[in-house]
């Protein structure tokens, strides 16, 4: 495993140290790495795109690794191995709010720039720059386009992946919040964990069904979670009683979308993230100033916009 990863991050740098002239340090090109939440999922490889496009146009060069589970005792590792690699700077997507504060103050203290891409940690003094999707705002668009298609009544449940990653407990907080101000008849069930994997999620379905027959309403706050939960409504044949909205916009979503399975999905722009993710860290390498926050946008996707080419612009690929 750790020889095809050494293998894989070689092939990338090769890659991205392409484009003419060039930012550098005192020892050679400018050296950042990208460490994903999870690798080969497609918001974080559109994110790596993204990045990869920004660092070829800079000249700098980027390598980018991550972990096979959205797991922080798996992508702890690899923060320390990048830390003895001693890049300038270090693009994170930090896979729980806690666990990975110790090995980022660590590649503090090695005067590593880190820029936080997606989520990121509760010590605020970690990330000189805080790149993400207005995520509070992403659970509230949810909340309203799930009322709509639910006639703003019946019983609501969420499914996210796990307490502790900032992004989607920060979309569990915008529909919360929106539910409670704004539709007195849905009632809220509550939010259930899938720990990120789509069988989890299918089964939590499953079992919500079975106690709440009448369910209404879904919304899953990320890519697998919703995969997962729209498998099941399909499987128990209740795709015309229970209607879902899902963030995230990979191909496996739009092909729900499609066929009816969910009725609206919320896209990220994460090669955007990663774009100003390089951006914001070559500014911190070159002692420039840097944007502690940068909010991003998201876009309601549905079945009458999906092929419109700012909505085909928007959806995520699992490759560059
Ligand atoms: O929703 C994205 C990302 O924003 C979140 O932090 C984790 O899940 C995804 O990667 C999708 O699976």
């Amino acid at each position: 495993m750790r020889k095809a990863l050494a293998l894989a991050t070689l092939l990338l740098t090769v890659a991205a140290c392409g484009g003419g002239g060039g930012t550098t340090t005192q020892s050679g090109p400018t050296k950042i790495t990208l460490i994903q939440g999870l690798a080969g999922e497609e918001f974080y490889e559109t994110m790596a795109c993204g990045a990869k496009a920004k660092a070829k146009e800079l000249g700098v060069q980027l390598d980018v690794q991550g972990p096979q589970k959205f797991d922080p005792t798996l992508q702890t590792p690899i923060v320390n191995s990048v830390i003895a690699s001693k890049p300038n700077a270090m693009l994170i997507a930090p896979t729980d709010v806690k666990a990975l504060i110790a090995p980022l103050t660590q590649a503090k203290q090695q005067d590593i720039k880190i820029i936080l891409v997606d989520t990121v940690v509760e010590d605020p003094s970690i990330g000189l720059s805080r790149i993400s999707t207005d995520n509070v705002k992403g659970g509230a668009a949810a909340a309203k386009a799930l009322a709509e298609q639910i006639g703003d009544k019946g019983k609501a449940l969420v499914i996210s992946t796990d307490p502790g990653v900032s992004s989607v407990d920060a979309r569990i907080k915008g529909f919360e919040e929106e539910i409670k101000a704004s539709h007195p008849g849905i009632s809220y069930l509550g939010v259930q964990y899938s720990h990120n994997d789509v069988s989890e999620a299918s089964k939590i379905v499953n079992a919500a069904l079975a106690k709440d027959p009448d369910l209404a309403g879904i919304f899953a706050t990320n890519l697998n979670s919703a995969t997962g939960a729209g498998s099941a409504l399909q499987q128990a044949g209740k795709l015309d009683k229970v209607k879902m909205v899902g963030f995230d916009a990979g191909p496996a979503q739009v092909k729900q979308l499609q066929d009816g399975v969910v009725s609206a999905l919320i896209a990220q722009l994460p090669g955007e993230i990663g774009a100003k993710g390089v951006e914001q860290a070559v500014a911190a390498v070159k002692g420039q100033p840097v944007t502690a926050s940068i909010p991003t946008d998201a876009t309601i996707v549905t079945k009458q916009n999906l092929n419109t080419p700012e909505i085909q612009k928007v959806l995520y690929k699992s490759g560059c």
